[in-house]
């Protein structure tokens, strides 16, 4: 008896430090940006009267069975009270009136939030199994090369610090899983930075929008927050706010096409061609990846124009860091994730080729100098 209260006391401890995390870059209550802001504002404004109600109903209950305990001395029954209209008409009015003050900050914020500037910009966020792709639709930020389409960035979303943001939520298919034009893999997801904006679903065939600004550089972490498969508990991303002159030099390199290795840089270029299929080996990976100014268009799976972009951070649904603390590239991340994507991340909608190590490390090669 005194050893299981003594595990209980130790769990409920555990929980509680647990809350004293120093590292916790997903806390919406230390909000970023304006969105997270006014929700934590409204957040705070319900917690006061919902602890009071908390302390008043819990208290009495404590109080109740503690002044009514059954004694060795007392009857069984202590005497009954039926019906009282006076205390009955109390407790049913008093929480509407509760109920009806909170719904005017409630509304007005739900109003507030749901406004989308005419000015912002725009991005689509597109939810796959299990990872997220951000395209950048706005004029201004299409590529400078083929049909100038917009910028596309898989897992890290990088944004100007101060600039809002009106994100379109949807839902698409992952993999090249597509059974006669139907996508495969199209379910409910959910994005969620909670440092910059509140849950928003994203569902198939609908579109949301979350309209967010960052107030300093950084990096936001967020998560996939409905359940959508097996990995859903992976399927993260992050957020990277840059100031304005940083936000330029990282627009001029998106709009850039990939730079193909030159003859010299026999690995990459070997690694190219295995990704292609020139020379009549490989070429699965452009059934599902795209590569900006090539021929590789698929939008199935993360774009890898800019893979090794200092800001692409993380990979595969930032699952993986794309690179070491010391800024070298992760290359056993990477290796690991080709030799077999299924061993590192079960369910994975990319394939197990059977690589072979030589085939890993031109690959590796060649990813890498996308930058
Ligand atoms: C059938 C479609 C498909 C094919 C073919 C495919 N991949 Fe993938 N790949 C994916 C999907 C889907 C993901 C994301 C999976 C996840 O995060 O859950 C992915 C993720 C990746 C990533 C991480 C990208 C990022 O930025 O997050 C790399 C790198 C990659 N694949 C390389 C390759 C290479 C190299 C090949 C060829 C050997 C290949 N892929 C073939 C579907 C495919
Ligand atoms: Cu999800």
């Amino acid at each position: 008896m005194r050893r299981t209260r003594w595990i209980l006391a130790l769990l409920a401890l555990t929980i509680l430090l647990a809350a004293c995390s120093k590292t916790a870059p997903q806390n919406t209550m230390n909000p970023a940006g304006p969105t997270a802001q006014t929700e934590k504002n409204l957040l705070v404004l319900v917690l006061w009267p919902a602890a009071a109600v908390f302390l008043v109903v819990e208290g009495g209950i404590l109080l109740i069975s503690i002044r009514f305990r059954h004694r060795k001395d007392r009857d069984r029954m202590p005497p009954q009270i039926h019906g009282n209209t006076r205390l009955e008409i109390g407790w049913t009015i008093a929480p509407a009136i509760v109920l009806a003050v909170i719904m005017v900050p409630t509304v007005s914020t739900i109003w507030q939030l749901a406004r989308q500037p005419a000015d912002a910009m725009q991005i689509t966020v597109e939810g796959y199994q299990w990872w997220w792709g951000f395209r950048y639709t706005d004029p201004d930020m299409a590529v400078n090369y083929g049909d100038h389409d917009a910028i596309v960035t898989a897992d890290v979303m990088v944004i100007p610090t101060g600039r809002t943001i009106d994100l379109s939520l949807t839902s698409l298919g992952g993999g090249a899983h597509s059974t006669a034009g139907v996508p495969d893999h199209e379910v409910i997801h959910s994005f969620w930075a909670p440092r910059l904006f509140g849950k928003q679903d994203v569902i198939p065939g609908e579109t949301n929008h979350i309209v967010f600004s960052a107030d300093a550089p950084g990096v936001y972490w967020g998560q996939c927050a409905e359940f959508c498969g097996l990995q859903h508990g992976r399927m993260k991303f992050r957020i990277h706010a840059l100031d304005e002159a940083d936000w330029q030099r990282w627009v001029a390199n998106e709009k850039d096409p990939a730079v193909a290795p030159t003859k010299d840089e026999l690995a990459q270029k070997q690694g190219m061609d295995l990704f292609f299929g020139n020379g009549g080996v490989g070429g699965q990976c452009i059934q599902c990846h795209g590569v900006g100014g090539t021929a590789a268009s698929s939008t199935a799976a993360p774009n890898l124009t800019h893979f090794a972009a200092t800001t692409h951070e993380c990979f595969a649904g930032c699952d993986f860091e794309t690179f070491n603390p010391d800024g070298t590239p992760n290359i056993e991340a990477l290796k690991a994730w080709l030799r077999d994507p299924n061993a590192v991340k079960l369910g994975a909608k990319m394939p197990d080729y059977g690589l072979t190590e030589q085939q890993i490390d031109v690959l590796v090669a060649y990813l890498y100098s996308l930058k």
